[in-house]
């Protein structure tokens, strides 16, 4: 039996209105940027998959584009295997310091996997979750992801606001710098999506400020909404085992409070409240030295830096052996991504807590139909043949002229960081 072969590869750069949210590494710039990836096979049937912007990603993808064109999207162990004989494995430190990830190939390969899993579901008329295992849920539930911010909507208004913006849309585009503000926030972001439990973005205030607002959210939501906070790896082990104190019994996990395994290891020795991670273990290289130190709880994976989807079934696996939870990180996204993180959160097994996504802050899209939905804070699974999402090529065509014309190439949110506070430096440990 003879399949269709891939003949073409499509790498699309896109910029995506992104307010200016506050984080450990600086300030986001008024454009997130993504990039777009497409296969086409012989037989026309189109694959799509979306991973965070990055020319230094973007050139890798150009790069294995020869090796990619002529291969089967079936044989996808030979595409990983072509990949990582093109570009070898990095090292899990090449993730870097930033609350994200700084890695290339793992990026690529997670591209060209998501879009291969595409065109099969496309060929044999299933969802990707389906190609997965099949589903465990029906819809998959989200986590509201607060964010301290400067007022502004971002994109040409930046740090203006749009005045005949309401609800969600105005709320989205307010000041957030303190507890009263973030209360505001999360009422409007939970009204919106009807979201059921709640992250607040940490280390851009000292902790006792961040830690005031999360005992304003628990006096606001009461004891049965779950929060959780994220200082992305600031505090010393001695902050986090204070204020991880203070907050037992009021949060349902603490992420990422401070930098490297052996550190969140001392922590979570301290604290009854569990601890969760996207910066110490996020890679399989990560695993041993996590299983012998006790560095985390619950992993929460990213198809986006572990390797694609089936890469991430695979991590789910290792959890369960090694006791950990699984759950899901996020970064600013569109639609295509959302997609991917539902398939992928319908199939995985035990699932303890709501996902991660920063889809709320997003106003931009590039799916026909628009907006994905949420009801209850949770998203249905796309029913149609793979990612069940398709391409909006004039939306994507506004996205990539947004792209050439914001200037940006890849993150840094040190640099517009600085465009407001000249002297703000990046510290890795801060309190
Ligand atoms: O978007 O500013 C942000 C977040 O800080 C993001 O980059 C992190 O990777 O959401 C992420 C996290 O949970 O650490
Ligand atoms: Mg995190």
């Amino acid at each position: 039996m003879k399949f269709p072969k891939i003949k073409e590869f499509h790498i699309t750069p896109i910029a995506v209105v992104d307010p200016p949210l506050l984080n450990a590494a600086g300030l986001h710039a008024p454009y997130a940027l993504r990039t777009v990836v497409e296969l086409v096979t012989e037989d026309n049937i189109s694959g799509v998959s979306e991973i965070p912007g990055n020319i230094d990603i973007d050139k890798a993808l150009e790069r294995s584009k020869p090796l990619i064109i002529g291969q089967d999207p079936f044989q996808i162990n030979k595409i990983r295997d072509i990949l990582l004989a093109e570009f070898g494995t990095e090292k899990p430190a090449d993730r870097g310091f930033t609350p994200w990830d700084q890695r290339t190939v793992v990026h690529v390969f997670s591209s060209i996997e998501v879009a291969c899993l595409d065109i099969i579901g496309k060929i044999i008329n299933r969802p990707i979750v389906d190609l997965l295992g099949g589903k465990r849920r029906d819809a998959v539930p989200f986590s509201a992801y607060l964010f301290y911010k400067y007022e502004g909507a971002g994109g040409e208004l930046e740090f203006g606001t749009d005045p005949n913006a309401t609800g969600w849309d105005a709320a989205r585009q307010a000041s957030a710098l303190n507890p009263a503000e973030i209360v505001a926030q999360a009422k409007a972001m939970c009204k919106e999506f009807g979201f059921q439990s709640i992250k607040l973005k940490g280390g851009v205030f000292e902790p006792r400020q961040e830690v005031d607002a999360i005992l304003a959210l628990h006096e606001a939501f009461g004891p049965n909404v779950p929060l959780r906070i994220d200082p992305n790896a600031l505090w010393t082990v001695e902050t986090s085992i204070k204020y991880g104190k203070e907050m037992e019994g009021i949060i349902e996990y603490l992420e990422d409070p401070c930098r490297g395994q052996e550190n969140m290891a001392a922590v979570r020795k301290a604290l009854k409240t569990p601890l969760a991670t996207n910066m110490c273990t996020t890679s399989f290289g990560d695993i041993p030295s996590s299983v012998q130190l006790g560095s985390e709880d619950i992993i929460l994976s990213d198809h986006h830096f572990w390797g694609g989807l089936q890469e991430s079934m695979k991590l789910t696996s290792i959890c369960e052996t090694f006791g950990r939870d699984l759950s899901m990180h996020s970064n600013s996204h569109l639609g295509i991504s959302l997609a991917a993180m539902v398939h992928l959160g319908a199939a995985i097994p035990n699932f303890k807590y709501a996902l991660d996504t920063h889809y709320p802050w997003q106003s931009d899209e590039i799916i026909l139909g628009g907006r994905m939905k949420f009801e209850d804070g949770a998203v249905p699974v796309p029913s149609g043949p793979g990612l069940g999402v398709e391409l909006d090529r004039a939306a994507l065509a506004k996205l990539h002229e947004n792209y050439k014309k914001c200037g940006l190439t890849k993150r840094n949110d040190e640099i517009e960081m600085q465009k407001v506070q000249p002297d703000w430096k990046f510290m890795a440990t801060r309190w």
